[in-house]
């Protein structure tokens, strides 16, 4: 792991360490280009093939349904079905928080405008079930579909080596009340759902996250369909700012458990005392010895760095510059580092927060933006699952308030119909 002393660092070399790998992989785009034409224009078919190919599973159906799952779901050991229970519980009960009623505004005596919420009526959920299953991703995905009230949830979710899905997801599935979940994965699967195939249904959104080839087949059925994603998507990072109330060995887990995601994610320590940055590598070498992905995680590891600060004011400079998605005060002084956060997905306060707890239970979604996107986007919420209609009315006096107003705009942009269309009425009320 490198490290930089961040009142050396000039300017560029400061936005070079900001910048993510996002340069575009040739191969891995012809790739997606060819798998997501050829699920447009085969549909199942090609999804079968996929599987044979990518799952290496022979499938009977595309998917499994409501007999299936239940059957599935009762296998699920008694403290895993707990825990989900409690997962459960608290994700609901923040994303339920979100659903807050605007009132009707009055702008002028007789003009009321307002919002209302209508849900998405069909929403893809990309479950990914590569080198890991995330049950936690559906529940992060499902809950607020539910609480949308979306009417169609489309689940996809790679087929296992039986053909079928795990007993995780199937309990999931039982506790949202979704009764199918699509067999499809990788781009294969994000393809499906932008185009519907004889099986799969159309989706307006798609959701989730996954590897280069979802995120690329995300990117392109966004440009090329009417469907929408629900953020752009790169590895995942995170960024622990610590002095020295932080625990070394705490902000080793927590880097840890960032890198073991893959090789590519991201894990940056910024403190203000050289004695935790090498406190801190000392507990990752002796920590990441028992992990059993730990040849990822060392990749993952070898490839971060940390930053020495003078304060943790200029720690929060720094922050706010890179945009992580998790963002880890290991400080007893959290507090007044609170209003200096300007960039950040989640953010994880004091040295008992590790971002695991949002990862699976707390409440907070996991799904957040990546690759400097917290400059500009949030994590997925209740909002991502539904649209703001806005909606007006005009009573006869509003009419005379408003009227003139419209007219002399409407002459000033030389758009004489859109004038007409109140002095229509102006002329109808004399
Ligand atoms: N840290 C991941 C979410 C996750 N972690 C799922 C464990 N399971 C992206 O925020
Ligand atoms: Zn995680």
């Amino acid at each position: 792991m490198k490290i930089y002393r961040y009142t050396d660092l000039p300017t560029e070399k400061i936005q070079l360490l900001c910048l993510r790998q996002l340069e575009d992989d040739q191969s891995i785009m012809e790739r997606v280009n060819a798998i997501v034409n050829t699920v447009k224009v085969e549909g199942d078919s090609a999804l079968l093939n996929y599987a044979a190919q990518f799952d290496r599973v022979t499938l009977q159906q595309l998917f499994i349904g409501k007999d299936e799952i239940e059957r599935i779901a009762q296998t699920i050991p008694e403290d895993a079905k707990a825990a989900i229970d409690t997962a459960y519980q608290n994700i609901m009960t923040f994303h339920a928080a979100q659903a807050n009623r605007e009132e009707k505004i009055e702008t002028m005596p007789g003009v009321t405008c307002w919002r209302e919420t209508r849900a998405i009526e069909r929403v893809g959920l990309y479950i990914p079930g590569g080198s890991a299953v995330l049950p936690s991703t559906f529940l992060m995905l499902g809950i607020p579909a539910v609480l949308a009230g979306c009417k169609e949830i489309i689940v996809c979710s790679p087929p296992q080596e039986d053909g079928k899905t795990n007993c995780y997801l199937a309990y999931c599935a039982l506790k949202l009340g979704i009764e199918k979940i699509y067999l499809a994965g990788g781009a294969q699967a994000v393809a499906a759902m932008a185009y519907g195939t004889e099986t799969i249904p159309k989706a307006d959104k798609i959701f989730g996250p996954g590897n280069r080839y979802v995120t690329q087949a995300k990117q392109l059925i966004q440009a090329a369909t009417m469907t929408a994603i629900d953020m752009p998507a790169g590895p995942s990072e995170v960024l622990v700012l610590a002095d020295d109330s932080a625990n070394p060995a705490f902000i080793a887990s927590d880097l840890l458990a960032q890198a073991e995601h893959g090789a590519d994610s991201q894990t940056i320590l910024v403190a203000t005392s050289n004695q935790i940055i090498t406190e801190t590598l000392e507990q990752i070498a002796l920590q990441i010895q028992d992990l059993p992905r730990k040849e990822v995680t060392a990749k993952a590891i070898a490839n971060s760095y940390a930053v020495l600060v003078d304060t943790l004011e200029q720690g929060m400079e720094f922050s706010n510059t890179y945009a992580p998605e998790h963002l880890i005060l290991s400080t007893v002084h959290f507090q007044k580092l609170i209003p200096l956060i300007s960039n950040a997905g989640s953010v994880f306060l004091g040295n008992l927060t590790p971002e695991s707890a949002g990862d699976y239970a707390s409440g907070t979604n996991h799904t957040l933006p990546t690759s400097g996107y917290a400059k500009a986007y949030s994590g997925v919420s209740l909002d991502s699952f539904v649209k703001k209609i806005t909606f007006q009315h005009i009573t006869p006096q509003g009419l005379q308030n408003i009227g003139s107003t419209v007219e002399v705009l409407a002459t000033a942009e030389g758009l004489q119909a859109h004038k007409n269309a109140i002095t229509i009425r102006l002329k109808s009320q004399d």
